[in-house]
């Protein structure tokens, strides 16, 4: 069966930003302000490294019932057990991903343009990360911002799951829901919070404004 994902407050990891903090504690704060998914991020460390580090969340995200995607290693993603497999368009093509990693798990897709957007949606995709949506210090090597009214176009165009990243915070994470998210994907507004808990907590209600919680 499908695993559950609800992308709604989704946290992309950075160690160098949680600083002396060790990865879990910022983490387990998070998630206890509301983050629904947690993407682990490690792009600088060796494989085994990666792998210890997934395996140090794991067991906390499977008690709290969230899902742990990891960022562009597949191999990573299957040999700890994550629940998923984050792939920008450099990374592995979705079809070999879907091939290898079976239908169970969630793979999402970064879309840069309308045209990624509708790829990934007709190759299976079970999320899309839109990105970016503006301009970040975090990470450089982007395609140039999609703004609002790029999200708006592959809201209009894709019925899949959409998490906006890229330059949101609390003060715009709530105009990203209004323009068409079903999610806020950050880094830095929680990795570099001194009050984790409280940030995720912040961003929580700005996202709840215009996008209650599903009933279960
Ligand atoms: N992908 C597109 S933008 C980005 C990633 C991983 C970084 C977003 O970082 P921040 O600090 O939330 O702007
Ligand atoms: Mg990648």
């Amino acid at each position: 069966m499908k695993r559950m994902f609800d992308g709604s407050l989704y946290l992309v990891t950075d160690r160098r930003m949680a600083g002396s903090r060790p990865l879990a504690e910022v983490v387990g704060a998070a998630i206890r302000g509301g983050v629904t998914c947690v993407q682990l991020r490690e792009k600088t460390c060796g494989t085994r490294e990666f792998m210890e580090q997934a395996d140090a969340l794991l067991p906390m995200m499977r008690r709290r019932g969230i899902p742990l995607i990891i960022n562009d290693r597949i191999d990573v993603a299957l040999a700890v057990g994550a629940d998923g497999v984050h792939l920008g368009q450099k990374d592995m093509p979705l079809a070999s991903a879907r091939r290898i990693f079976g239908s169970d798990r969630i793979i999402g897709v970064s879309a840069e343009s309308l045209e990624d957007a509708l790829a990934a949606e007709e190759g299976g995709a079970d999320y899309l990360g839109v990105s970016p949506i503006y301009a970040t210090p975090t990470k450089t090597d982007t395609a140039p911002a999609l703004g609002l009214e790029g999200l708006r176009r592959i809201r209009a165009a894709v019925k899949l799951p959409l998490v906006g990243i890229g330059g949101l915070n609390r003060d715009n994470a709530a105009d990203v829901i209004r323009n068409g998210a079903d999610g806020v994907a950050v880094v830095s507004a929680i990795m570099k919070a001194p009050d984790p808990e409280a940030a995720a907590r912040e961003l929580a209600v700005e996202i709840r404004r215009y996008r209650p919680p599903a009933e279960d």
